[in-house]
């Protein structure tokens, strides 16, 4: 199961081509734009995404609304196409003013360097969050595949500029039931006011804000990953895949960077038995993963996204054609987007578990991957 993404946040359209997805998955296009328009929402979003209704356009792959095995392709349109179709054209020559001014944190400088560009609009295009649209489409076809073996991913923000949710306000056997339903995706709703407040402060003093946010995997089944090998371990994938979304800088499993202050007596979960529940446990401080592989109990793991770099009371920078010290561009952009990279997040861990899924259960057919789950889970429980 792999797949590429394509598309400049100003040009014509996102595109993706999945490859490796078995055949007889029941793809619901509510939900795959159910969720393109829950990472276009949030308190603290730009105007792009009044411009915007991202809907996707599936184009192969997908017959009477069953997967065939066949590579599928989604198109999302840029609305906003309309107003850079001269600035951003395939063969036209009318750029417009060039983007010399590098903002600090972004892609601008190293990427003009990098690539030889004397417009920063070439590099800022494609270093864009918008590309974030194509992942979450085909993270909502993984959730199908997911979905139709019993697990589902629900994500919540616990921190925005510092503001944090209190532990005991998040009830996971809610979490567990639906997804939250709120502007900033928090459960803490005296935490999300103060969230917001935050947000309109920033906005005001020309600033933006970063967070943390939670992915919780329900229902998983246990051993995918391996100990085996570097690459193959589950938290490993994890954290590369999250730490791809652009500003996530940090991702923790379970009790993460908290383990350096714990013993290991408090550390692990310990294991009990009774003939219902074969082998469990009463804690989860290991965040569902053990080894490399999860181990049947929910996946938890955090991500923490920097403050966006486009700031509306710009930071010193450095003109990259003339070297003349500048204030940094500024241009559209989010104050917060925090609750956007939680639903890219929810994304990126179901692709990651559908690969691992199909790696094991095998891919060509969802009957046959169901059934090969079904045995697997009999043998370990006998
Ligand atoms: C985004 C689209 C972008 C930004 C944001 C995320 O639209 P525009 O640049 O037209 O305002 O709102 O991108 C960035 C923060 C960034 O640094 O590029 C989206 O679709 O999520």
């Amino acid at each position: 199961f792999r797949f590429l993404t394509a598309g400049e946040s100003h040009g014509q359209c996102l595109a993706t081509i999945i490859e490796g997805l078995p055949s007889g998955i029941k793809i619901d296009i509510n939900k795959i734009n159910t969720d393109l328009a829950r990472r276009q929402q949030g308190y603290g979003r730009g105007g792009r995404m009044k411009i915007e209704t991202d809907k996707a356009d599936i184009l192969s792959g997908v017959r009477f609304g069953e997967t065939i095995g066949d590579p599928i392709t989604i198109r999302i349109n840029n609305k906003d196409w309309s107003n850079w179709e001269e600035r951003m054209s395939v063969f036209g020559n009318v750029a417009g003013a060039k983007v010399t001014a590098a903002r600090p944190g972004h892609a601008d400088l190293i990427g003009s360097q990098k690539y030889n560009r004397e417009d920063i609009r070439d590099i800022l295009e494609r270093a864009s969050a918008r590309e974030t649209a194509t992942r979450v489409a085909v993270g909502a076809i993984a959730k199908c595949l997911l979905s139709a073996c019993g697990i589902e991913i629900r994500s919540h923000v616990t921190n925005i500029g510092g503001v944090k949710v209190n532990p005991k306000n998040i009830d996971y056997t809610i979490l567990k039931g639906s997804r939250v339903e709120s502007e900033l995706n928090c459960c803490d709703k005296i935490a999300e006011a103060k969230m917001k407040d935050a947000i309109d402060q920033a906005k005001k003093n020309g600033d933006t804000l970063g967070g943390v946010f939670e992915i919780v995997v329900f229902n998983t089944i246990p051993g995918l990953g391996s100990h085996i090998q570097w690459d193959r371990r589950l938290d490993a994938k994890l954290a590369s895949a999250l730490m791809s979304i652009q500003a996530i800088k940090g991702v923790e499993v379970g009790e993460g960077f908290e383990f350096a202050n714990l013993p290991g007596s408090q550390s692990h979960d310990e294991m009990f038995y009774n003939a219902n529940r074969n082998v469990y446990r009463k804690t989860n401080h290991a965040g569902g993963i053990e080894g490399g592989m999860s181990n049947g109990e929910p996946i938890v793991i955090k991500a923490v996204m920097k403050p966006i770099p486009t700031l509306m009371r710009p930071l010193a920078s450095v003109d990259i054609n003339s070297k003349e010290e500048v204030k940094a561009n500024t241009e559209r952009s989010d104050v917060c987007a925090v609750s956007a990279a939680s639903v890219v997040g929810e994304a990126m861990t179901a692709i990651v578990l559908a690969e691992l899924l199909i790696e094991k259960f095998g891919g060509d057919n969802i009957c046959d991957l169901k059934a090969a789950i079904d045995h697997y889970i009999a043998r370990i429980n006998r």
